[in-house]
């Protein structure tokens, strides 16, 4: 009695629209409570220009949607998947198994073990299947991002110099010397 597949990915939320481009990177999360978390790798891209989708796709709640969504996801056009998930963390393994795209992995932190349980259990992927896996949370999703970035500007100009402008505004936002904090 196999369970009927789900139906295809639906948005995170209707106000979630990507920034209207075509899709060249899969943003996937565990659950609605990754968002606060993977919202950075999403708005990263949106900073550089470079089209994306993002969905709710949960390894163990939701198997036949990832089944459908990794499997498709070249298929559809996109060229990096960046996935996040926390806890007993198998979402990217699982979606790097069901691609050949890049997968690239966000720990997202966790309440009972500050995200390093999502660390090792994405981090260490026997020899075979790649995840990249990035740091925990907000530093590791907006890095999820610029590494896709990368990705897309070794065959897309525009987005290599949107990654350039980036780099040279965070440069130049750097102080010679720092101040004392506010009180
Ligand atoms: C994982 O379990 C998700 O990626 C999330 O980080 C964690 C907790 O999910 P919720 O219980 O908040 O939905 O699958």
């Amino acid at each position: 009695n196999a369970a009927a597949p789900a139906a295809s990915p639906a948005p995170i939320s209707a106000t979630v629209p990507g920034n209207g481009l075509q899709p060249l990177v899969g943003i996937i999360m565990g659950s609605q409570s990754d968002w606060t978390t993977m919202k950075h790798a999403a708005d990263t891209l949106a900073a550089l220009g470079v089209g994306h989708e993002v969905r709710i796709v949960s390894a163990h709640r939701t198997p036949h949607r990832l089944v459908e969504y990794a499997t498709t996801a070249k298929a559809r056009g996109l060229k990096v998947v960046i996935a996040g998930a926390g806890g007993a963390a198998h979402l990217p393994g699982m979606a790097a198994s069901m691609t050949p795209l890049p997968v690239f992995g966000v720990p997202v932190e966790s309440h009972a073990l500050k995200g390093m349980d999502s660390l090792l259990s994405i981090v260490q992927m026997p020899g075979g299947v790649p995840v990249g896996t990035l740091a925990i949370g907000k530093a590791g999703a907006i890095n999820a991002a610029l590494l896709a970035a990368s990705v897309i500007a070794l065959l897309d100009p525009a987005v290599a110099g949107a990654l350039d402008g980036w780099r040279a505004r965070q440069t130049a936002a750097v102080a010679e010397a720092p101040v004392d904090d506010p009180a």
